[in-house]
């Protein structure tokens, strides 16, 4: 067992109540993952709380006891478990609110899987980065094997759909061998992901209005660096009106990446006072997406990931910094200064 598996193990052994933090946008993985921790810890007789800043998502309720995680914590904590995030710009609610001091206050584990991130969570304890994992989920499942903790079959399910989630359904190139035995493990122990695809299925359907609506996105799709990248704009009145029933990224950038050509996929989101944020998805050909997330002070995987501008944002100065990032990868610029042979 390494020495940060061990430090959290002693963490959690000294602890009675645990809280359980999601970053402010929560996904399958962070979801799972918080889930997950409840059901192996509390077998360890924890008390445990889950936390996060923002509403749990629509899309993501097919998760047995989504319902439990709040937007309030308890005072009587020991411990802080942050599931699937390094980012500290991602804890914003939390930052803002009177948990923060809490939580600075007591030991604080960071458990992530995100690659060339260094975690700038200021009251982090232990930071455990799991580099290889195409999840939070299998760091977890990892971490528990190695502490010899138990994994109930609703943890295991939990684990299970929140794989599945980050790694697309094993598709994405994050997936490792190890995801496929671990995989394996999980169906060998009973764990029904027929039923964990059908309860998504069900809970991601569209509204009719939605469907709609994503011809217009269609329509509105702009194509630029020699066809490469896909862009799409959301105005705030849009984000209003169709983000409570469906989030707008994820509905276009799939297909965006779908069509032949289109290596980056970017979704903009205006806010009022010139917020901005973007979402991005890039192909196995354009590992970037972090790279361009960084350009913007964002940050996330090279596949999928997202920034924040939180004023002045001017969409058209965003799109073609984007562009030229893009132009660039693909047919990079001679290089002109001294410095390169
Ligand atoms: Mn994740």
């Amino acid at each position: 067992m390494d020495k940060l598996t061990a430090q959290f193990q002693q963490l959690v052994e000294a602890a009675k109540n645990i809280v359980v933090i999601q970053a402010d946008n929560p996904d399958g993985d962070s979801l799972g993952s918080a889930l997950a921790l409840e059901e192996i810890l509390g077998d360890l007789g924890k008390e445990i709380h889950l936390y996060c800043g923002v509403d749990i998502p629509d899309y993501l309720k097919h998760l047995e006891g989504w319902d439990r995680v709040h937007k309030e914590m308890p005072t009587n904590f020991d411990l802080s478990i942050v599931v699937d995030t390094s980012a500290n710009v991602l804890l914003a609610k939390l930052a803002e609110s009177q948990y923060r001091s809490w939580v600075a206050s007591r030991p604080a584990v960071i458990i992530d899987h995100h690659s060339g991130v260094a975690c700038d969570i200021p009251f982090a304890t232990v930071v455990i980065n799991d580099e290889e994992a195409v999840a939070t989920s299998e760091a977890i499942y990892k971490i528990a094997n190695a502490l010899k903790w138990q994994i109930n079959l609703q943890a295991k399910s939990m684990i299970m759909s929140a794989i599945l989630s980050d790694s697309l359904g094993l598709s994405s190139a994050s997936t490792t061998p190890h995801t496929y035995r671990v995989m394996a493990a999980l169906l060998e122990s009973g764990v029904d992901r027929s039923a964990l695809d059908e309860a998504r299925r069900e809970m991601t359907k569209m509204p009719l209005s939605i469907y709609t609506y994503k011809a217009k996105l269609i329509s509105r799709t702009r194509i630029a660096a020699n066809g490469k990248l896909a862009t799409v704009v959301i105005p705030h009145e849009e984000i209003t009106t169709y983000s409570p029933l469906y989030n707008p990224a994820p509905l276009i950038q799939g297909d965006m990446l779908q069509v032949q050509g289109i290596e980056v996929a970017l979704v903009l989101k205006q806010y009022p006072g010139g917020k901005v944020t973007g979402s991005l998805r890039s192909s196995a050909k354009a590992p970037i997406s972090s790279a361009i997330a960084k350009l913007f002070g964002g940050g996330g995987h090279v596949f999928a990931s997202g920034f924040k501008i939180n004023e002045k944002g001017n969409t058209d100065e965003v799109l073609q910094t984007v562009e030229e990032y893009v132009k660039n990868h693909f047919s990079p610029k001679e290089e002109t200064d001294n410095a390169t042979v």
